[in-house]
């Protein structure tokens, strides 16, 4: 009777991740604002992580010469001079990771100015809670068994 409880209490764990799953694939749209910092050789941020659909709005901030902006896969590109801001305003509507670069020869290391925009749910964040989850309960079946609750 209580292997069939401990049973019944992973099934329902299982399903509340699949469902936590589904659930977080199709979170509502935002709109974005995000000041995209860009000085010899760097983005600040490098890495922007949105979810698919939301609306981004890019502002292109250079802070010591002319840089750009070039958005792999979306093919969106935009630059700016110091002490000027270029916006970009698009749909985060494929989802993937995609590299941005930087679109004006701005110095030796330009080749490597680079970032990533990552269009997706936080996969690896609710794969982490549930692990915590299911070792807890583990935890707790476990001590059960040993303690003679679950035979
Ligand atoms: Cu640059």
């Amino acid at each position: 009777m209580r292997k069939w409880l401990a049973a019944g209490v992973t099934v329902l764990l299982a399903a509340a991740f699949l469902l936590h799953l589904l659930f977080l694939s199709h979170p509502a749209p935002v709109t974005r604002g995000i000041t995209l910092t860009a000085r010899k050789f760097a983005y600040e941020p490098n890495i922007i992580s949105v979810n698919k659909g939301d609306r981004l709005r890019i502002t292109l901030t250079p802070e010591d010469v002319e840089h750009g902006f070039f958005l792999d896969g979306y093919n969106i590109e935009s630059h700016a001079r110091p002490g000027r801001v270029s916006t970009v305003d698009f749909e985060a509507g494929i989802s993937g990771k995609f590299p941005f670069r930087c679109s004006v020869t701005c110095g030796a290391f330009h080749p490597y100015m680079m970032g990533w925009l990552k269009v997706g749910p936080n996969y690896p964040f609710i794969v982490s809670i549930w692990m915590v989850a299911l070792l807890g309960w583990l935890t707790l079946a476990y001590a059960l068994h040993r303690g003679g609750m679950l035979r």
